[in-house]
């Protein structure tokens, strides 16, 4: 596919100023990660950057034709502009909205975002790899568009759902993002891995859940109830709500296997470079540390919560874990530790090289070894 990657106001300026809201890298260097980036994914860019609101809508409307998917980061026009969003609903071409910063948790007025209203996804608080997530975002929709739905009644409680073409009650894999269950992270970082199942003829489910601090146990609950949801609403959505497998990475790993040890009903768990060892987290990270964030305290602070979370090594259902040797943003360690207990209970392949988001990247031979096990 081609995308056209649209810059707005003062992104001309990156890496001169600001590096700790902006990061230190120029346009043009993040410019060549976009190219390489969307070469692999056998797609093409243009990039366009412009300080005027007027030359980015004729940016926009001169992608008719031209672009497949369109990745924007309006800069201060997001919060402020009504025509940008205008010309992307003129054109209808697939939107992408990025932001290098935390807009949401920042100044309240840079929480507003008019393009969000028309985006696909707002990606935000990620720095440059927010870029190359809209990349895959884009590509993944041209692959296999998403319905979007509710399993519950809170705006979190979301999923996109995917059903292959012309099967008949195909077996579904429910996607649990990770991140740290920090509210910047969010179900987008699956979405190519849900459209390169889609391809092998499985249905997907790319879950939202609770993140965002002190969302523990809401986070295993929003899993359950969406499982539950999946289950009932198997004949509607067209899959099989008997043949589940529950999937998570990083984060959302640690929540797929805290529910495999609730749940024997699962046909496979496929924990991807999970945290199983929450008392290693704060060590990992010192002080804020994101396993306190998401528990609401230190260890010292709510020890009954971080009991009831420790993971034990009884998964209820079979389980998979996958995890790079040269993962250092979850060290493979965690695996280790969890294997250790569940000895028999668990399929442990360790990917020699890879590191943490190699393996939900069904491009790379460490994704094609995931698919493999999710769709086994
Ligand atoms: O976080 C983002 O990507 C923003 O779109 C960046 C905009 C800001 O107005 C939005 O609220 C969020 C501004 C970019 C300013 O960029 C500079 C970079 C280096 C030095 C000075 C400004």
């Amino acid at each position: 596919m081609h995308i056209l990657i649209i810059n707005g106001p003062n992104l001309n300026l990156l890496g001169t100023r600001e590096p700790e809201i902006y990061g230190s890298a120029t346009l043009r260097d993040l410019e060549s990660d976009w190219v390489r980036h969307a070469q692999d994914r056998g797609s093409s860019i243009d990039t366009f950057q412009s300080n005027h609101e007027g030359a980015i809508i004729d940016a926009i409307h001169g992608a008719r034709g031209v672009a497949d998917g369109i990745v924007i980061n309006p800069g201060a026009y997001t919060h402020t502009s009504r025509a940008i969003p205008d010309a992307i609903a003129g054109v209808g071409i697939p939107t992408v909205e990025v932001h290098l910063s935390d807009i949401m948790n920042r100044e309240p007025w840079r929480a507003i975002s008019h393009v969000a209203e028309v985006s696909l996804t707002t990606i935000h608080g990620r720095g440059a790899t927010g870029y190359l997530n809209a990349i895959d975002a884009l590509v993944a929709h041209t692959i296999a568009p998403a319905t979007l739905h509710h399993y519950g009644e809170e705006d979190h409680q979301v999923a996109d759902v995917r059903v292959p073409e012309g099967i008949e009650a195909p077996p579904v894999a429910v996607l649990i993002h990770g991140g740290y269950w920090r509210s910047y992270w969010k179900r987008d970082t699956l979405d190519l891995m849900a459209a390169a199942l889609v391809k092998e003829g499985m249905a997907t489910v790319n879950l939202e859940y609770a993140v965002g601090g002190d969302s523990y146990p809401a986070a295993i609950e929003d899993v359950e109830a969406a499982l539950a949801w999946v289950t009932s609403h198997g004949d509607e959505l067209g899959l099989d709500g008997s043949d589940i497998r529950l999937v998570g990475h990083s984060a959302g790993g640690y929540v797929a296997l805290k529910v495999a040890e609730r749940s024997a009903d699962l046909t496979r768990v496929v924990a991807i470079a999970p945290v199983t060892d929450i008392d290693a987290v704060p060590g990992q990270f010192g002080e804020g540390d994101p396993a306190s964030a998401f528990l609401g305290g230190t260890e010292a602070e709510r020890p009954d919560d971080w009991s009831s979370a420790r993971l034990v090594g009884t998964p209820q259902s079979p389980v998979v874990i996958v995890h790079g040797s040269e993962d250092t943003d979850v060290p493979d360690a965690h695996a280790r530790w969890y294997v250790e207990r569940a000895e028999d209970a668990v399929h442990f392949e360790d990917i020699e090289g890879s590191e943490h988001f190699a393996p939900i990247d069904p491009t790379t031979e460490a994704g094609a070894i995931v698919v493999g096990h999710i769709t086994a």
